[in-house]
């Protein structure tokens, strides 16, 4: 009789144990819908998203979002195109993950897609004079101290991912009106750029950078008139 017993309760616990690892694997099976899928790379010929412009042609941060649902994929010239396509309403309730360039560790001119990093977790620096592809940049780093030392160097101040919104996409937009007459400028602007950032890291005031973008700015204006 005390045999029969044992026998049934380990066949109890058999059978409770099986319960238990069937819900197990019903939780796994959810979370690896959640897996991210990783950003991808920038091809020769891809398009920004929101102004059309050749990605890979252009310096500066890139940045691309992946759409779960649909499994669209949309690539940005520049971190503020794929802001201000984030903040449309439309957009704000997609399930995306969104991604930029770590300027810290890859060429400002040519950014390469193994330093992408997750967008929400960057810091960004608005009103530097990093001149990106849509001109005036917000300039994206995986640490804060990185983007620190740009701000400390080529002026603005750093945000991260939540201080990020329309009145900052409209700061940098007042200082690039100048973007639609250089948009014929691509290549020199390209030149400008890549002399800027060979420049050692400088503290006095006149910065030969500042004042080639200053000069940049003032060609352009001349050119809108
Ligand atoms: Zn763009
Ligand atoms: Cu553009």
């Amino acid at each position: 009789m005390m045999k029969m017993q044992g026998i049934t309760i380990r066949w109890c616990l058999a059978l409770l144990v099986s319960v238990v690892l069937t819900a197990c694997s019903d939780d796994s099976k959810t979370s690896e819908v959640e897996v991210p899928r990783g950003p991808v790379a920038f091809e020769a010929g891809d398009e920004c998203h929101v102004c059309g412009m050749i990605i890979t042609e252009l310096p500066g941060a890139k940045a691309q979002a992946l759409e779960s649902r649909s499994d669209s994929v949309y690539k940005f010239c520049s971190t503020q195109d794929m802001l201000s396509w984030w903040l449309q309403p439309e957009n704000q309730h997609l399930q995306a993950e969104l991604y930029v360039h770590d300027v810290a560790k890859t060429p400002w001119e040519h950014p390469q897609d193994e330093h992408l990093i997750d967008a929400r977790s960057a810091w960004y620096v608005v009103g530097s004079s990093l001149q990106g592809a849509m001109g005036p940049s917000l300039v994206s780093y995986g640490e804060r101290a990185a983007a620190q030392a740009l701000a400390d160097s080529k002026g603005g101040r750093v945000l991260s991912w939540d201080q990020l919104d329309l009145a900052v996409l409209q700061e940098l937009a007042s200082a690039g009106h100048e973007h639609a007459a250089a948009h014929g400028e691509q290549l020199q602007h390209q030149h400008g750029v890549a002399e800027e950032v060979a420049e050692p890291v400088q503290h006095d005031e006149h910065l030969p950078a500042v004042d080639k973008a200053v000069e940049h700015a003032a060609d352009a204006e001349h050119q809108q008139h």
